[in-house]
């Protein structure tokens, strides 16, 4: 079962069969680490995530932080996201969102949670989200599940100072996963409407309810269910960067028409196909 660490120049995994390079790293030697996915996927199951600490090397996350301070130049100190391995081209983001090795423990997690194969053109679709000046404010509290199974979360800026530091909020476990396309818009046209991410923010906000707060750790790597999480981040003083980037894996709707049509949002804001990457024509 493929749970991977990548440093630099090592990429430790449990599985045997992946003794191999992590594309687009330039890494080249693999050793044993535990635990397993399994594990992993028992852990997200029993408390709602799981952390793989230092994931990244600390040279790794100063690329991760040059990418993003290259990019936060150019949007004017308010809140932009990067959708899809072509736009973040080059990056260690989209690096480790081709890495083969990275796939597969995906790819073991999905199978955990969802008893299934993902569909066979599936992706790892890379998100970079910088929340920065009032409009990152805005950004923050947005209760939402996210369209795949899994989830892997990658601080790489969180503020340090003040009351609020962006903590990841996760309701965990709130449904299932669906493998009926419609039910799954017909739950999310419920409990993932603007009236409801309203009031679950205000509630969270008053102290009425109370979800697990992550306090993130830039170069960790957090494993959840997005699919089955409700989640978000909170604020953080506007004065500061808040940066991660996010990858989603396993879309249990893949193939289905009725999905791509109405849910997707994301991908077709950012012009990209269902798989995430720019349509070809
Ligand atoms: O940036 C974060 O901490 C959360 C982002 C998120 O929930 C998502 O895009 O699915």
């Amino acid at each position: 079962m493929p749970i991977l660490r990548a440093d630099q120049d090592t990429i430790r995994t449990n599985a045997p069969n992946l003794h191999m390079c992590h594309e687009g790293l330039g890494m080249s030697e693999v050793t044993a680490m535990e635990p397993s996915a399994a594990a992993y996927a028992a852990e997200i199951d029993r408390k709602g995530y799981t952390v793989i600490e230092h994931y990244i090397s600390p040279e790794q996350l100063e690329r991760g932080r040059a990418f993003i301070n290259q990019q936060a130049a150019t949007h004017g100190h308010e809140y932009f996201a990067i959708h899809g391995i072509e736009a973040l081209g080059g990056s260690l983001i989209a690096g480790l969102a081709l890495s083969q090795p990275f796939k597969e423990t995906l790819t073991e997690l999905y199978r955990l949670q969802t008893g299934r194969e993902p569909a066979v053109t599936e992706q790892i679709f890379p998100v970079i989200r910088c929340l920065q000046g009032r409009s990152g404010l805005k950004q923050s509290h947005f209760y939402h599940f996210d369209a795949t199974a899994v989830t892997a979360l990658l601080p790489l800026y969180i503020p340090t100072e003040g009351e609020h530091c962006g903590d990841l909020i996760i309701f965990p476990s709130v449904r299932r996963i669906r493998f009926n396309a419609l039910r799954n818009v017909i739950e999310k046209a419920v409990l993932h409407n603007t009236a409801s991410q309203k009031l679950v923010a205000f509630a969270v906000r008053r102290g009425w309810l109370k979800p697990i707060r992550l306090k993130l750790e830039p170069g960790n790597l957090y494993l959840f269910s997005g699919y089955r999480s409700l989640h978000a981040n909170d604020e953080c003083d506007p004065a500061t960067l808040r940066a991660t980037a996010l990858f989603h894996f396993g879309n249990p709707h893949h193939e289905s028409l009725v999905a791509r049509h109405l849910l997707g949002t994301n991908k077709r804001k950012a012009k990209l196909d269902h798989n995430g990457l720019k349509p070809v024509n």
